[in-house]
């Protein structure tokens, strides 16, 4: 068992109008999707570039933890998700090893996904995402 690719790196915004903008602007791209997962208080919006994706979110309401995360810190770098195969079993591992992981069930994230994270203070100060696509 182990991690696979990079699925897309997280970018926390103030305004997600003004960053699709930004980021069409600097990737020569248009965003693929806009979606909002009310569960978590947020709305994303997924660019491509080659193989790589990235995620940007704002928050819908001030309970969102990215509205925590830019009050604390400013917009930026959220997290970094990681592709998994099977994301009950990588959950068993990392529990069995003493992580803290910030869910106890997979949950469903936004792009067809369930979802998992691991607590940044685990990951030398990194947000860490567990992703496994829903077939
Ligand atoms: N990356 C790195 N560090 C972070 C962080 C992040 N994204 N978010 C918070 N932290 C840091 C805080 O600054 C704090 O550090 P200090 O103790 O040094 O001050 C520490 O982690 C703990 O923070 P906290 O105030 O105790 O807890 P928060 O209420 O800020 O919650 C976290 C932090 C990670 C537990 C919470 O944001 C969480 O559960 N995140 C998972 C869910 C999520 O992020 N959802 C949004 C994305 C959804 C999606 O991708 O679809």
């Amino acid at each position: 068992m182990a991690f696979g690719k990079v699925e897309h790196i997280g970018i926390a915004v103030k305004n997600i109008e003004e960053a699709e903008k930004r980021y069409s602007s600097i990737l020569g791209v248009e965003p693929y999707k806009r979606e909002e997962v009310e569960s978590e208080g947020v709305i994303t919006s997924f660019f491509l570039t080659g193989v790589n994706k990235i995620e940007l979110l704002q928050a819908t309401k001030p309970e969102s933890a990215i509205a925590k995360f830019i009050e604390k810190k400013g917009e930026g770098i959220h997290h970094i998700a990681f592709e998994v195969e099977d994301i009950y079993a990588e959950m068993e591992r990392l529990r069995s090893e003493g992580y803290t992981l910030l869910n106890a069930e997979p949950k469903r994230g936004a792009d067809n996904k369930m979802i998992c994270f691991l607590h940044p203070k685990d990951a030398h100060g990194m947000l860490t995402e567990l992703c496994m696509e829903i077939k």
